[in-house]
């Protein structure tokens, strides 16, 4: 940061100095009347850009992370408009959810009233700070008008039959006594309030977002180069594709097989037992023949696996646990008899639920080996290399002085490439051929088949609390679901006055009676409305869209509209959506292309997430008593010097500690700028080109590189660049040409137009200083003149025998080697010298070079 203090002029001109909280007053007025932004002129004929920040959730005022990343945001909108652009930057709230219900309950107000101010004080802290935004756009998830098309979407999905209803096992949340998705468990406990998760079955809603696991993961490749590569893997993990084979095994004394999923076909010959889930349909059933010591060490077992979470019981360094259900499979491949197991490091909901084990070559079922002394056969010699011919056997082994290592003693199971052994016809093929020579044998054998796996489950929907959009369901008794008619959306949400909003694991609609009893729109007959709302990332799924129409009362969003503006150019957020948010709306998107709503696949073309604003090296918060209260910065330093200090301090994909920073110092040099704008005194006309050539080449140089910095979200470096202009501006004006030399005034308008991206208060206070109307939000960004850019150049001659034969524009430092062999080069010299042999060559760099031959 510049620490060069305030000249003494500057700070003693009364009525002169800077101070930012004028000049946010003076302006903030005068763009409110301007509304510079708007976009809502359908005959504007510039390219278009949509640079959409993800949009705040309303729990309190604005905190420091919006403000670093809105401020981003606003980065990337102010530069595209300065590059001819128009460009949509839309801003509403994400205004459903469980904090404003818990909150309201916990204050005994009602969620609505408790959400709406905190967006009007939100909403105030933004015209401060002064993002770009089109404010005629701006929406909020909980109005009617917003979730009457959230309602609509839905029934467009249910009409596809992308969503149903089922009975399932779901994740609960004891404390908020509600389900959560998947994604809402974080190691065991739920992601809100940090209690462990329980099990409980319950009749839920889901999106089949499983139809498109294939789409969402193989759609990736659009986004490789501008989306973080880091996003695009754990998009790629969620889904979680893995192929392999189902091979399927009999069971002695009952009929049919059992499938087992394996991602290792080529191992079927190491196959040593059988583990089924412990908590799946096939365990329970198998051990009903066992004996009774066996069926109450299994019932026991599983009244302990029921409490805990998928990702304890995949985890591989855990004891390993199970019972014997005294019953035995059969491999298919080689007819041998293995024992089966039932235990919890098998997932009933995963693949078929049952495995086929290789101790040899999975690290689970090694540790289960081990635990329970099971037998363990290596199939995949791993010292054997893989490349090259494939050996020939010498009595039926490979011709190796290594013999392969036994994981049944190292503990640790062979999982590299390697070539297969007591594997009968499939011995001495490598780890991949034999993949796909036993899938082709199961195959055409009738026993097994090629299979895909995913990790990703259909998302669950529905939720038991009130503040969220309800679902457009009417249950009859006679005609069972039935759509509500998209002419009677929307289906308002009941006023919470009398309901007890409590969680007890039903919804509290279903308690607002006159608002749940209904007659069927089919049959007239009673009927009941679904008392669930909808997971708020069913609103935030979708909501891009809905700014492209946001007033409309008669679609969700105009396809024609998204043709123009969608997808988005540039989304920016925090990487904690990494995964959920930008799944849904992938999702979505493909949802909304496959009904002919959307003429593109993936919703944000290019994504930049910012790094968190930390305090002394930890994340801020109130308990820890490191939190930077944004409104308290905003007042000390104004929005100028914070969005500077914010975008200075680091590349954005970096943390930020704000203990390192200096608003301070941010505000000095907004001073600086601004004083410079101020002492030029020539006028508007002044004709630049006679300017100061060297701080004219300052300029142009920034000029020039700029656009490719701000493109490469390197905004740090062009505020280091700026600095060093202004700097250099300074410079002229005190101790140079001074106030009136016409580079001086070209620098200072250079300036202004790029602290439009950074500071914009000051930026157009300086413009106005300058002489020119508002607003310098609007100023095209200025080419560079190439004329500028090339280093000051020297002229080199070049003589042959005395004679001067060709003129080279050089640079002053050229060295003595690369000059003479420019002038060797010239065509002229080739010519000059003919074929005649050069005895001696003087090399005087920069100036001259003199070649004598033999005549
Ligand atoms: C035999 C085998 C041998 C396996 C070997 C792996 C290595 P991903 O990649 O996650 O799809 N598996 C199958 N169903 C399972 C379930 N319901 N719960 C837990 N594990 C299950 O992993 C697939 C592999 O995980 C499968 O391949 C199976 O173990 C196991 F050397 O089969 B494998
Ligand atoms: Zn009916």
């Amino acid at each position: 940061m510049n620490e060069s203090p305030v000249s003494h002029d500057e700070l003693n001109q009364a009525g002169h100095k800077y101070d930012f909280a004028a000049i946010q007053k003076k302006w903030l007025p005068v763009w409110d009347e301007m509304k510079p932004f708007a976009t809502s002129d359908s005959t504007d004929r510039r390219p278009r850009k949509y640079v959409l920040d993800m949009f705040p959730y309303p729990s309190g005022d604005l905190h420091m992370g919006h403000a670093e990343a809105f401020g981003f945001g606003d980065i990337v909108a102010r530069y595209w408009r300065q590059q001819g652009f128009n460009v949509l930057h839309p801003i509403g709230w994400d205004s459903f959810g469980l904090p404003a219900e818990n909150a309201a309950i916990k204050r005994g107000v009602d969620p609505s009233g408790w959400t709406y101010e905190n967006i009007a004080q939100q909403k105030n802290s933004f015209r401060t700070y002064a993002p770009s935004f089109d404010w005629d756009r701006e929406l909020h998830t909980s109005d009617p008008e917003y979730y009457r098309w959230t309602q609509w979407l839905f029934l467009q999905l249910y009409k596809k039959g992308l969503a149903y209803r089922k009975d399932s096992a779901v994740n609960w949340c004891p404390f908020d006594q509600t389900v959560l998705a998947n994604e809402q468990v974080v190691d065991g406990r739920c992601e809100r309030c940090g209690n462990l998760v329980t099990k409980k079955k319950l009749n839920q809603w889901y999106f089949r977002i499983t139809d498109y696991a294939d789409r969402l993961i193989d759609d990736l490749k659009q986004l490789e180069g501008a989306w973080p590569t880091k996003v695009l893997s754990m998009q790629r993990n969620w889904v979680g594709r893995s192929t392999g084979a189902d091979v399927d095994f009999t069971i002695e004394g009952r009929d049919g097989v059992v499938p087992v999923y394996t991602t290792r076909p080529d191992t079927l010959y190491g196959v040593t037992f059988m583990v089924v889930a412990a908590d799946s349909e096939l365990a329970a059933e198998l051990v009903t023949d066992a004996p009774a010591e066996t069926q109450s060490a299994f019932a026991e077992y599983l009244d302990r696996v029921k409490g805990e979470s998928d990702i304890d019981r995949l985890s591989t360094d855990r004891e390993k646990t199970g019972v014997f259900l005294e019953r035995y499979a059969v491999n298919p491949i080689n007819g041998e008899r293995i024992p089966i197991w039932a235990s919890d490091y098998v997932l009933a909901d995963y693949g078929h639920g049952a495995i086929m084990a290789v101790p040899a070559h999975d690290q689970r079922d090694l540790d289960f080996a081990r635990a329970f002394d099971l037998p363990v056969r290596v199939v995949v010699d791993t010292n054997q290399p893989v490349t090259g011919a494939i050996p020939v056997l010498i009595d039926g082994e490979l011709p190796d002085d290594l013999p392969p290592t036994d994981p049944k003693v190292t503990g640790e199971a062979l999982v590299g490439p390697g070539r297969l052994i007591n594997s009968g016809p499939f011995n001495s093929l490598s780890k991949n051929a034999a993949i796909a020579k036993v899938t082709e044998a199961l195959t055409s054998s009738g026993f097994g088949r090629g299979a895909k796996n995913y990790r990703l489950r259909d998302w669950l929907i529905s939720r038991q609390r009130y503040w969220g959009t309800p679902i457009p369901i009417i249950h009859c008794d006679k005609c069972g679901e039935v759509p509500v008619p998209e002419d009677q959306l929307p289906i308002k949400l009941p006023s919470a006055e009398g309901l007890d909003l409590q969680p007890k694991g039903t919804s509290p609609l279903g308690a607002a009676e006159d608002w749940i009893n209904v007659s069927c729109p089919n049959c007239d007959g009673p009927a009941q409305r679904d008392s669930d709302t909808m997971d708020t990332f069913v609103d935030s799924s979708w909501y891009y869209l809905r700014y492209l129409n946001a007033t409309s009362d008669t679609v969700a969003f105009d396809p024609a509209e998204a043709e123009r503006w969608a997808p988005v150019d540039q989304y920016v957020g925090g990487v904690e959506h990494a995964i959920l948010h930008l799944l849904y709306s992938r999702f979505m998107t493909k949802v909304l292309y496959d009904l002919d709503y959307l003429t593109f696949t993936e919703p944000f073309t290019s994504l930049l997430n910012q790094g968190m604003v930390l305090m002394d090296g930890a994340k801020m918060s109130k308990s820890r008593g490191n939190l930077v209260e944004f409104a308290s910065e905003l007042s000390l330093y104004g929005a100028d010097a914070l969005r500077v200090t914010l975008a200075f301090a680091s590349p954005p994909e970096d943390d930020i500690d704000w203990a390192d920073v200096s608003p301070a110092g941010s505000a000095k040099f907004l001073a600086r700028a601004w004083r410079v704008a101020q002492d030029v005194t020539s006028a508007p006309d002044v004709v630049w080109k006679k300017g100061d050539p060297a701080l004219r080449r300052v300029t142009h140089r920034f000029l020039a590189d700029a656009p490719g910095l701000v493109e490469s979200f390197k905004f740090n470096v062009v505020i280091a660049r700026l600095m060093e202009l202004v700097n250099v501006t300074r410079k002229v004006i005190d101790t140079g040409a001074g106030p009136a030399d016409a580079a001086v005034r070209e620098a200072a308008e250079v300036t202004a137009v790029a602290l439009n991206l950074f500071a914009p208060y000051t930026a157009e206070d300086m413009w106005e200083k300058l002489g020119y109307e508002p607003t310098v939000a609007k100023v095209l960004w200025r080419k560079a003149d190439p004329t500028l850019l090339v280093e000051e150049s020297v002229t080199c001659v070049v003589q042959v025998d005395g004679k001067v034969r060709d003129r080279l524009e050089v640079s002053p430092k050229i060295d003595s080697d690369e000059l003479e062999k420019q002038a060797r080069a010239s065509a002229a010299v080739v010519r000059a010298i003919g074929d005649r042999e050069i005895v001696n060559v003087v090399v005087r760099a920069p100036r001259v070079v003199s070649i004598a031959t033999r005549k």
